[in-house]
């Protein structure tokens, strides 16, 4: 990690206000490395995770003249978007689900966003529903932190600490108590959020094992990871015997159960078979990646299966930087 990121982590993490609320296990809190992401078998110990997922600008010099007033250019579509007061507004509040509501819904958002005509919308700036993080596009900041996070209470947490953005952990309660009312049995959290660092030695210990292509097609690169926006989550199958691996999920009616109903709770699976050119990674059916309910359903509706498509970017099969 470089000296810039370090010495932003300082400042942030001497920002960050370390709220615990014991109720319901939830809390207001920035969690210890060791806790985002400890190794099976370890309470504090930061090591090698599960071997499958969490193992390896014309100007013009010349003023305008004072009989004659400049022109005002006429208002682009991108202008009357962004310049909206409800949006503006919005944005300036801070909520994406009104600023996706600003543009008229999910489907207007997405359209805008991938038609140019909302320049006023990052999608690459962390923190926001509707980040796309991807091989060509790092988190911005690099050492983002989400707060404030928060623990789901249905899911059984398998490996890591199970952390999630508190709207995500929501959703993902949410999730998991359909999915068990609709005889999936219990879904396990196999990796929620990841920081920056921890990702750092996941993807060493992938290439170590691996070879180099092998982990690129499984593990994010530090700073990559949607991981480290507290947005995405890996499940896997739970029963009376215990919980099943990343690998095993593949296939199971778990797998299916996500995969046709997710988008209701706003997840969508991020790395879908045979979406490698686009995505760059391999097929993940345990990967979940929240967006929202607003974005999620467009997703669905628009028979969409990358976030790169959605939003009308260009395909990420590989670093670029
Ligand atoms: N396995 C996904 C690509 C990650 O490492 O974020
Ligand atoms: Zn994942």
């Amino acid at each position: 990690m470089s000296r810039r990121v370090r010495r932003r982590r300082t400042i942030v993490v001497a920002g960050v206000l370390v709220v615990a609320i014991a109720a319901g296990g939830y809390a207001l809190t920035r969690p210890s490395e060791a806790d985002a992401d400890p190794p099976a078998g370890s309470a504090t110990t930061p090591a090698a995770p599960h071997p499958t997922e969490s193992s390896p600008s014309e100007t013009s010099t010349s003023d305008p003249s004072p009989s004659r007033p400049a022109a005002s250019p006429a208002p682009t579509e991108a202008s009357r978007r962004c310049d909206a007061p409800e949006v503006t507004a919005a944005i300036e509040r801070g909520s994406d689900a009104e600023v996706i509501a600003a543009f008229g819904g999910g489907e207007e958002f997405r359209h805008a966003v991938a038609a140019g005509e909302a320049p006023c919308i990052d999608l690459h700036r962390a923190g926001r529903t509707w980040v796309v993080v991807n091989k060509r596009n790092a988190l911005e900041p690099e050492d983002y932190w989400p707060v404030p996070q928060a623990r789901p209470a249905a899911p059984r947490i398998v490996s890591g600490g199970g952390w999630l953005r508190a709207d995500v952990a929501a959703a993902l309660d949410g999730l998991a108590a359909e999915a068990a009312g609709d005889g999936m049995g219990r879904l396990g959290i196999d990796s929620a959020f990841r920081p920056y660092d921890f990702q750092v030695g996941l993807y060493n210990r992938y290439v170590a094992s691996r070879g180099q292509q092998a982990a690129d097609l499984r593990s994010a690169r530090p700073g990559h990871s949607e991981h480290q926006t507290g947005l995405a989550v890996d499940v896997v199958a739970c029963g009376a015997n215990g919980c099943g691996s990343h690998d095993d999920f593949r296939g199971t009616p778990q797998a299916r159960w996500l995969a046709e109903n997710a988008w209701r709770f706003g997840f969508i699976v991020r790395y879908e078979q045979d979406r490698t050119e686009t995505t760059g990674y391999a097929w993940e059916p345990w990967h979940l990646r929240y967006i929202g309910t607003d974005l999620a359903r467009a997703y669905r509706d628009g028979g969409f299966s990358t976030l790169e498509e959605f939003f009308g970017l260009p395909a990420a099969p590989t670093y670029v930087d």
